[in-house]
C-alpha cells in the first residue's frame, strides 16, 4: 500500500470528555472529522507507541463502528503501526479491550501498547444518535489527562493526516490475519475472537465451579440483560456455555447497532424489561421473579445488580463486594491492597475500609484516576455510583466481573445451604451489610440536555454561595428546618498521590454535620447541551432505621438540593430526567 498525505482543517469541540470524544453520528460523519481526531491521537503519543506498535481497535458495535474501524486501520498503516488487532465484527467490550492490552500475546510474541475503543457507552446508538472514540494506554486504562489535553491541543492546530487509501477493506466478520506490505515494511490486521482472552481472565479470578453449583440449584433463578450491547456475547459465553445457565435467562443479548432503539444504560429507568422481570414494576405480586438479575451498558463496563423485587444501589454494591471479596473470590484470597471510590459515590465503601483497616482513596469521577493507584499497588477494588465497579485485574470498570463477583458472594453464602428450603438472597446480604456498617441512603437526580449556559450559571451560583456558610445555613433552615447544618462547602480538587498531578473543579460539595452530602456536577459524557447531576446522600447507623424507602428518607435533603441550587429558576425544569 501507499501512504497518502491529506490536508485538513481543525474542527472545534474535539475535546475528550470524562471518557473519550462523544458526538452525534452526523457530526462524526463529516468528512475528515474522525480522521482528524485519530491523527491528533497518533501525534500525541510517543513515537514508539505508534511506529512498529501493536494497537487494538474495536468497540460496542454501535452504528458507524464498521466504517470507523476501516478508517482507523488505514490510518494506522499509514502512520507506521506494525499490526492492528480487531475483535471479530469489531466487537470488544471496554473491559475486554483492557484485558486484551494486558494479557493477549500474538503468535509472534507481540503485545499491544494501546487501543482505540469505539463506543459512546450508555448513550443511544444509530444514525441520529451517538458515536464515540477513546484511547487507552499500555496499562489497559483510559489515557490520562496529560495525553487527552495533548490530543485536544493537536485537534486545534492539525493541518494534515496520513492514510493508506489503497489498502483494501478488511473483512472483519471472519477470524483471519491479513498481511500487507507498505513503505515501512509489513503491516498485519489480525481479526481475533472477541471473548476468548476475557473469558480466560475471568476463569483465573473466580471459582467457576462454585458459581456453576449455585446456578444449577433449581431454587436459584437468574436473569441477565445486555440491553443489546456488546455484553451479550460475553454473557452467552460465560453464563450459558461456561456456567450452564439457561439461554432463556439472557435478555437482549444479541448486539445491535442501535441497541434495539433503546438507551443502553443499566438503571431503573432504562433497563425496563429487566426491572419488570425482577418484580420491581407494578403488580409484581402475581409472579415469582428470579433471585438475581443484572444488566450492562452498551460497552459492558457498567452493571446494575438486582435481587428479587430489590435494587442494589451501586455505592452499596462496591462496598459489599469489598467486604466479602477475600472470602468469596479466589483472586483476592491474600487480601485487598486498598479500595477507592469516586467523590460523588456514597461513603459506604469508606466505612468498610475503616472497619477492615484498608487503604482508602477518593478520586474524581471517571475511571482513569483509579488506574494510577492500581499500577502503584495501592488499590484492589473500586467503584462509582454510576453503576461502575471493578478491580485491578484490568484498568476499566467491568460489568461482567461485577456480576461474577456477586454470584461468587451468593455462592459462598449459600455453599452449605443449596439443599435448604431457602437460600440467602441478595436482599439478605444487603440488609445484613446495613445492619453491620450502617446505611448510606443515596440517590442521584439527572437533569439531561438542559441549556448549557443555564447549567453553567447554576454551578456558578452554587460556588458563589460557598463563600458564606452562615448564609447557606440560613437559606437551608428556611427550606427545611429538619436538615442539619452545612459544615464545609467547596469544589473537589484531587492531587494524585502517585504522580502528583492536580485535577481541579471536580464537583461542588456541601458537607453536613451529620455526614450527609450534596454534590453537584456537570456531566462530561453528553453529546448535546448539558447534564446536571445532583448526588444526595445521608448516613444512618441506627440499625432500626436502615430499612426505609430511600426516596422517602432523602426527601428533605432532595428538597434542599433543588431549592438551594435554584434548579427550577435556572433550568426551567421541575423534575429530573432520570432518578437513580
Ligand atoms: C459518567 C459517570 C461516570 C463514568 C462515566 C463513564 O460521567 O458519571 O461515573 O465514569 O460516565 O462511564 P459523567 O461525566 O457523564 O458524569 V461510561 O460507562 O459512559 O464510559
Ligand atoms: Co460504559
Amino acid at each position: 500500500f501507499a501512504v497518502t498525505r491529506r490536508e485538513t482543517v481543525p474542527f472545534e469541540g474535539q475535546k475528550p470528555g470524562t471518557s473519550g470524544l462523544r458526538k452525534k453520528v452526523t457530526v462524526f460523519k463529516q468528512p475528515n472529522y474522525l480522521h482528524n481526531f485519530v491523527q491528533s491521537t497518533f501525534n500525541a503519543l510517543p513515537t514508539d507507541k505508534v511506529k512498529g506498535a501493536t494497537l487494538v481497535v474495536s468497540g460496542d458495535g454501535r452504528y458507524f463502528s464498521k466504517d470507523a474501524v476501516q478508517i482507523i486501520i488505514k490510518m494506522a498503516a499509514a502512520n507506521g503501526v506494525r499490526r492492528v488487532w480487531v475483535g471479530q465484527n469489531s466487537l470488544l467490550s471496554t473491559p475486554a479491550v483492557s484485558a486484551v492490552i494486558r494479557e493477549r500475546v500474538g503468535a509472534d510474541g507481540s503485545k499491544a501498547t494501546g487501543a482505540f475503543i469505539l463506543t459512546a457507552s450508555h448513550n443511544p446508538g444509530g444514525p441520529h444518535e451517538d458515536f464515540g472514540i477513546k484511547y487507552n494506554m499500555e496499562n489497559g486504562g483510559p489515557a490520562p489527562e496529560a495525553i487527552t489535553d495533548k490530543i485536544y491541543a493537536n485537534t486545534k492546530t492539525l493541518k494534515e493526516y496520513f492514510i493508506a487509501e489503497n489498502l483494501p477493506d478488511i473483512d472483519i466478520s471472519v477470524l483471519s490475519v491479513s498481511t500487507f506490505s507498505g513503505p515501512e515494511g509489513p503491516f498485519d490486521v489480525d481479526v481475533f475472537d472477541s471473548t476468548t482472552d476475557y473469558v480466560k481472565l475471568m476463569k483465573s479470578i473466580f471459582d467457576f465451579g462454585s458459581i456453576q453449583k449455585l446456578l444449577s440449584c433449581p431454587k436459584f433463578t437468574f436473569c441477565y440483560d445486555a440491553l443489546h450491547g456488546v455484553a451479550g456475547i460475553y454473557a452467552k459465553h460465560i453464563f450459558v456455555e461456561e456456567l450452564g445457565a439457561n439461554e432463556s435467562s439472557l435478555l437482549n443479548c444479541t448486539p445491535k447497532e442501535d441497541f434495539g432503539g433503546g438507551h443502553p444504560d443499566p438503571n431503573l429507568t432504562y433497563a425496563k424489561e429487566l426491572v419488570a422481570r425482577m418484580g420491581l414494576g407494578k403488580s409484581s405480586s402475581q409472579f415469582e421473579p428470579p433471585e438475581f438479575g443484572a444488566a450492562a451498558d452498551g460497552d459492558a463496563d457498567r452493571n446494575m445488580v438486582l435481587g428479587k423485587r430489590f435494587f442494589v444501589t451501586p455505592s452499596d454494591s462496591v462496598a459489599i463486594i469489598a467486604a466479602n471479596a477475600v472470602e468469596a473470590i479466589p483472586y483476592f484470597a491474600s487480601g485487598l491492597k486498598g479500595v477507592a471510590r469516586s467523590m460523588p459515590t456514597s461513603a459506604a465503601l469508606d466505612v468498610v475500609a475503616k472497619n477492615l483497616g484498608l487503604k482508602f482513596f477518593e478520586v474524581p469521577t471517571g475511571w482513569k484516576f483509579f488506574g494510577n493507584l492500581m499500577d502503584a499497588g495501592l488499590c484492589s477494588i473500586c467503584g462509582e455510583e454510576s453503576f461502575g465497579t471493578g478491580s485491578d485485574h484490568i484498568r476499566e470498570k467491568d460489568g461482567i466481573w461485577a456480576v461474577l463477583a456477586w454470584l461468587s458472594i451468593l455462592a459462598f453464602k449459600n455453599k452449605d445451604k443449596l439443599n435448604d428450603d431457602k437460600l440467602v438472597t441478595v436482599e439478605d446480604i444487603v440488609r445484613k451489610h446495613w445492619a453491620t456498617y450502617g446505611r448510606h441512603y443515596y440517590t442521584r437526580y439527572d437533569y439531561e440536555n438542559v441549556d448549557a449556559g443555564a447549567a453553567k450559571e447554576l454551578m456558578a451560583h452554587l460556588v458563589n454561595l460557598q463563600s458564606s456558610l452562615s448564609e447557606v445555613n440560613r437559606i437551608i433552615k428556611e427550606i427545611r428546618s429538619d436538615v442539619s447544618d452545612v459544615v464545609q462547602a467547596n469544589e473537589f480538587e484531587y492531587k494524585d498521590p502517585v504522580d502528583g498531578s492536580v485535577s481541579k473543579h471536580q464537583g461542588i460539595r456541601y458537607l453536613f454535620v451529620d455526614g450527609s452530602r450534596l454534590v453537584f456536577r456537570l456531566s462530561g459524557t453528553g453529546s448535546e447541551g448539558a447534564t446536571i447531576r445532583v448526588y444526595i446522600e445521608q448516613y444512618e447507623n441506627d440499625a432500626t432505621k436502615t430499612g426505609r424507602d430511600s426516596q422517602e428518607a432523602l426527601g428533605p435533603l432532595v428538597e434542599v438540593a433543588i431549592k438551594l441550587s435554584k434548579m427550577k429558576e435556572f433550568t426551567g425544569r421541575s423534575a429530573p430526567t432520570v432518578i437513580t
